[in-house]
């Protein structure tokens, strides 16, 4: 080690640079093993509109930059080589490639994140990173069903995603306030549950919620060219339809599966709500219809099924519920969430998926296969760990980027409490106290950024950068090689400029702080 520094973060495992550089010219072209073609591409066309130069993708070792295929590393594991004579970059899989070019692009400076030819690229500093990942659920969850995102907003995500080496993308579309997945057999889920007109609402509410008109919806065509656009950044997208609460959307959609049958309309306000899914075989057929196209849609294998917040008291208080109750053997009416849960994760696991649920599944009997996504602190972590289940980690203490990000008198109005910059950056993705044996079921975690008053896409960057680099660090690089001075440090001189470059509008580390 000399000293010098990359700047890259996340941080990768090894760094060895040394004194001189390497400038790229507009002669640069790159080659690649036959597996590692569409990440040499990938290089290639940022490049290419970064510089306005043709960087041709060839079939000979005397190209600048070379991929090669290393057996003996994992898939997302890759070594960068910068010499004199050029880049060569050995990576265990396409997604280590991928990981590659990432760091390069970093290497390169904000340039490299322009759209066209603006300035110079950064010399490369000459030397060797060496680089794996330390989790492999390295997750963000968007909640695009309070406020709606359209699509152009969640493919800027992803690219800032892939920017920071994050590789799990959870949809959250549909909640009480708006069902934003084209669903065919059930067209009024869109027509009727992805738009919110009214509002019955007194002057402070007024003041805290977007009691505006709102809505929007992915057609099946979006979300097909969502999941595209971001496997090939090797992001899986996981989707999430929110049952058997926060389903008034679909109820005003659908009004026959509320428990009481009335008309609802879509629901401006947030917060918990009594309106839950009637707990009948129709309901049932009609939930698990819309899941066989949400599985046709998103081929990777975790599907989201909620599961959180719902209270019981609908069904407890109704006649039929109560029958329906007794005629499953169950011990009272309140059992139907339990119930519903079961039969919503029984379809997917047979469907040959991975149910995804909210950490209050665990109230019931839950099924072994179901994926625990803890988000009450890390207790529900803990519990499921015991149990022997795959936890991801989400808790809501440090992982919800809907809160606040300072105490000072420039923050827009949050949800939650304070969650600074470097309080992210401590997090610990390992339950404290993990046994050893049991690490490895934990998958990894994710950043929740729920929108209830995140409007805007610029209010969404305001709360995911730079908490997303710190998240990034937390789930990537080794936690010896972690030290928050280091990474405030890179952040200012390397980092926050390529965001800028990009044109993410993250919260600037000393204001102003506009949204
Ligand atoms: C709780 S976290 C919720 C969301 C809200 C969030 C606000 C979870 C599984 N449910 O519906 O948006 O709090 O922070």
């Amino acid at each position: 080690m000399t000293g010098k520094m990359s700047g890259l973060v996340p941080i990768p495992l090894v760094e060895e640079l040394q004194e001189g550089e390497l400038v790229l010219d507009s002669g640069v072209s790159v080659t690649a093993d036959a597996a590692m073609r569409a990440e040499a591409e990938w290089l290639a066309v940022v490049l290419r509109e970064s510089t306005g130069w043709t960087v041709p993708l060839v079939d000979s070792q005397d190209a600048l930059v070379r991929f090669e295929a290393d057996e003996d590393r994992g898939s997302e594991s890759y070594r960068l080589e910068i010499t004199q004579e050029g880049i060569i970059i050995a990576a265990g899989g396409p997604a280590g490639a991928l990981y590659a070019a990432q760091s390069l692009r970093q290497l390169l400076g904000p340039t490299a994140y322009r759209r066209a030819r603006v300035g110079a690229l950064d010399p490369l500093p000459l030397g060797v990173i060496e680089d794996e990942p330390r989790f492999r659920w390295r997750g963000l969850m968007l909640d695009v069903a309070r406020h709606f995102m359209p699509k152009n907003s969640v493919f800027r995500v992803i690219d800032a995603m892939a920017l920071h080496k994050l590789n799990t993308l959870h949809l959250h579309l549909t909640d009480d306030q708006g069902w934003r997945v084209e669903i065919q057999r059930y067209p009024r889920l869109t027509e009727v549950g992805s738009w919110r007109t009214q509002s019955h609402m007194g002057a402070v509410e007024q003041a805290v919620f977007d009691t505006a008109p709102h809505g929007g919806f992915y057609t099946q065509d979006d979300i097909r060219e969502i999941v595209a656009y971001a496997g090939r950044l090797h992001i899986t997208v996981v989707p999430e339809i929110d049952v058997p609460g926060h389903v008034q959307a679909l109820l005003a959609a659908y009004p026959e599966h509320s428990v009481h049958g009335e008309q609802l309309p879509v629901r401006v306000r947030s917060g918990l709500n009594d309106n839950v899914l009637r707990a009948d075989e129709d309901t049932v057929r009609m939930v698990c219809e819309v899941f066989d196209e949400v599985m046709e849609l998103f081929p990777g294998r975790w599907i989201g099924i909620g599961g959180d917040e719902v209270p019981r008291v609908q069904w407890e208080r109704d006649p039929h519920s109560q029958s329906r109750a007794n005629e499953l053997g169950l011990p009272d009416a309140s059992s139907l969430y339990g119930w519903l849960l079961q039969q919503f994760a029984a379809h997917i696991s047979s469907a040959g998926r991975v149910p995804v649920a909210w950490d209050e599944i665990l109230e019931i009997d839950v099924p072994d296969d179901v994926l625990v996504m803890s988000w009450r602190g890390y207790d529900g972590g803990v519990e499921a760990l015991w149990q022997g289940r795959d936890v991801v980690m989400s808790p809501n203490t440090v992982l919800y980027f809907d809160t606040f990000q300072s105490d000072g008198p420039d923050e827009p109005l949050p949800i939650g409490d304070l969650i600074s910059l470097p309080q992210v950056y401590a997090f610990e993705v390992l339950p404290p106290g993990t046994p050893p044996e049991l690490e490895e079921h934990v998958l990894g975690a994710q950043a929740n950024v729920w929108t209830e008053l995140l409007e805007t896409q610029r209010r969404v960057d305001f709360n995911m950068f730079p908490r997303v680099c710190a998240l990034a660090e937390a789930l990537w690089s080794p936690r010896e090689k972690r030290d928050y001075d280091d990474f405030e440090a890179r952040l200012r001189r390397s980092h926050l400029p390529r965001l800028a470059a990009l044109g993410i509008e993250y919260r600037p580390l000393d204001g102003p702080h506009p949204w």
